[in-house]
């Protein structure tokens, strides 16, 4: 019975409940207790899938603290609808709100987190972005050129020299002329692999160089560490290079391939001016934190390298079946690939593949790019792992854990001899895991997190759609024990997660008011002022406990675009003021102590408008409050603001109007 519902789900690549229901109800709830004002030892840094963000939790607690928007607009904070921020959604097709956020890296020194930053995939429209870990905003978005889906991506070297982006999707270049019959595929369609340079000071991402590559679709990568330094590996698919149904017509080879490359080698043949200039467009977006403003600069080239003038610099390791996650163990020896169609885990390992090249173990080519002999370069394979294999992290004793999507559970197996020490069942169809530093040199183990696609039945039902959610597990012992589930916010796909201490002593709590150079800033409330120029009104205005300045504002005419340039006075811990206006198409802003952030505002009837903080702030919240009046294109009312004395902009037609009575103002 279990063999006929494993087969068919397999066949339908469904997700099945897992057999052993009976623990589906269970849990530790003391491992994951984090007392009332105590603190998580993990930060959990989560990725948001379609909703474009990432999110912040805390381990053991499963505590959401923080979700930090990256590629996707956010009310809640004003991202991509202050003036100051809509630059980072800026990119070659325009202002693009939204991403697909599938895999953070978090960034290294000698093959362990340093702290210092979070790197993000855009899936749809290609993006990097940096998230700065002082601050947990969004710091910069690079655009990737010649790429149509960036989904093997960020990943990470062990220094943080490159985090890669290779295209999911293959297309013709961007400098050719994409109008082609789709079913030219093979000969017009090509992949490409961006890497891209880190700044070691500033973070500042940089496209190095691509590299051309086959037609082939790239779904995940991994950077080699230790003595595999120096290399990094790309698992691709669709090898058939089908164009339609790929479903069926990309799952017609037996075997496709995990892509090595040799990125020391590649700097060798940029170096050598191998590479060639090729005309691009792509967005590189900078949020500067002393102006307060990110500037979007579009750059119009790249430099490509064709595997073809740089033998060498890459070679294809046979892999069965739809490879996805290609993950490598904390020493750099052994690189795991799960085919998400195949029956078994095979195992590489960089010695033997090391041996392979020199003795050219080859086994022909692909599109000219030499392929290894299968069982040159294998450790072995995890037999019976389970159905559907997809992700690999490791612990820091020596063992693998794999999720299981088709059957729902995480398979611990131990690298050395590959036998299957323990299963357990997951609630449902988990896609990553994440174990504290388990891509890096030095995992810290003690626990590992599922992320689950699928939740029937494990939380109170919410219409159409469900929870998406986490399961935490105490990895310490032989045995895996579950310890919680908690649900999470978009749908995760990778995340890491790293000491609390690595990050808590770090974090920023205020911007100088006096570094501020934003050029609309007020560093004082004798600074505000209120200015037209032509049909724009700038108001220069400042929030503090528990007033703005100003807040009485006269003079707006029909049709003015209002810009709010709001300053928080405060040089105070955790004090955000936020802005809203009735009638604002946009969302509010919320400005952090000295900084400064502009909500634009356009008057579009006559009328009273009232604006106000948005965030409770003290006692006097409610009354932190003002009003704009707006009066009909061509009337006198004089530009006029105020605080606290009450004198309005008043014109004799004005002195004595009230609204209902009938005008006796002779
Ligand atoms: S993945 S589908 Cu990381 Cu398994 Cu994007
Ligand atoms: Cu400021 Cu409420």
């Amino acid at each position: 019975m279990v063999l006929i519902l494993a087969s068919v789900c397999l066949i339908s690549m469904q997700s099945c409940k897992p057999k052993t229901t009976k623990t589906a109800v269970g849990g530790d709830a003391a491992k994951s207790f984090v007392a009332p004002g105590t603190y998580d030892e993990f930060y959990n840094i989560v990725s948001g899938g379609f909703n474009g963000q990432i999110a912040v939790y805390g381990i053991p607690s499963g505590r959401l603290f923080r979700i930090v928007p990256v590629f996707s607009q956010s009310p809640e904070s004003g991202y991509g609808f202050s003036e100051e921020t809509k630059p980072m959604l800026n990119t070659s097709h325009g202002f693009v709100p939204w991403d697909d956020q599938h895999h953070i890296a978090l960034s290294q020194t000698k093959g362990e987190h340093d702290g210092r930053w979070v790197f993000a995939n855009g899936n749809n429209t290609p993006r990097l972005a940096r998230i700065d870990l002082t601050t947990f905003r969004t710091s910069e978005v690079l655009e990737i050129p010649n790429s149509a889906g960036n989904h093997a991506s960020p990943f990470i070297t062990e220094n943080s020299e490159y985090i890669v982006a290779a295209t999911r999707f293959s297309v013709p270049l961007d400098d050719q002329n994409g109008d082609v019959p789709i079913n030219t595929y093979k000969q017009n369609f090509k992949g490409s692999i961006s890497f891209v340079s880190i700044n070691p000071t500033s973070g500042e991402m940089n496209i190095a160089f691509q590299i051309r590559t086959p037609g082939v679709n790239f779904d995940l990568s991994r950077a080699g560490k230790g003595k595999s330094h120096g290399w990094f590996f790309f698992s691709c698919y669709n090898t058939e290079k089908a164009n339609t149904l790929l479903e069926v017509n990309a799952s017609a080879k037996d075997k496709d391939f995990v892509m090595a490359v040799n990125w020391k080698k590649a700097e060798e043949y940029l170096k050598a001016g191998k590479a060639k200039k090729q005309a691009v467009k792509y967005a590189h977006n900078l949020y500067d934190e002393n102006t307060h403003t990110a500037a979007s600069t579009i750059k119009t080239e790249v430099f490509v390298l064709d595997p073809a003038d740089c033998p060498d610099m890459m070679y294809l390791i046979p892999c069965p079946k739809s490879p996805h996650g290609t993950d490598v163990d904390p020493t750099g020896e052994y690189i795991v690939a799960s085919g998400k169609l195949a029956a078994s885990i095979p195992v590489f390992s960089f010695t033997k593949f090391q041996k392979a090249i020199t003795d050219k173990a080859f086994d022909g080519e692909y599109d000219g790019i030499p392929v290894i002999k299968y069982e040159a370069v294998l450790h072995g394979e995890v037999a019976k792992p389970g159905l559907g294999p997809l992700h690999t992290e490791f612990d820091e004793k020596g063992n693998a854990y794999t999720t299981m999507f088709v059957s729902s559970e995480i398979v611990k197996w131990r690298i050395s001899d590959l036998e299957v020490l323990d299963r357990v069942p997951t609630y449902y169809s988990p896609g990553h895991l994440s174990i504290p530093g388990g891509p890096t040199a030095k995992p810290h183990g003690k626990y590992m997190i599922a992320y689950n696609k699928i939740t029937k039945d494990r939380y109170l039902p919410t219409g159409p759609e469900l929870t998406q959610s986490a399961q935490l597990f105490d990895i310490s012992g032989e045995k895996i024990k579950l310890l919680l589930d908690f649900p999470t916010t978009g749908e995760p796909h990778y995340a890491e997660a790293l000491p609390a201490s690595m990050l808590m002593s770090k974090q920023r709590k205020i911007y100088k008011i006096e570094e501020n150079t934003h050029p609309y800033v007020s560093k004082g409330e004798g600074q505000t002022k209120v200015e037209r120029k032509g049909n724009q009104v700038h108001v220069w205005m400042t929030a503090i406990r528990s007033h703005l300045t100003p807040d009485n504002i006269e003079g707006v005419k029909v049709g003015d675009e209002v810009y709010f340039h709001v300053t928080n006075l405060e040089q105070d811990w955790d004090v955000p003021h936020g802005f809203a206006i009735k009638g604002a198409n946009n969302a509010e802003i919320l400005i952090m102590p000295g900084e400064t952030q502009t909500l634009k505002w356009v008057a579009d009837r006559v009328g009273i408008f009232p604006f106000y903080c948005t965030d409770f702030c003290s006692a006097l919240h409610q009354e932190m409050s003002g009003y704009l009046r707006v009066s009909p294109v061509g009337s006198n009312v004089a530009l006029h603001f105020s605080t606290g004395t009450n004198k309005p902009s008043v014109t004799d037609a004005d002195s004595a109007k009230t609204i209902g009575s009938t005008s006796k103002t002779k």
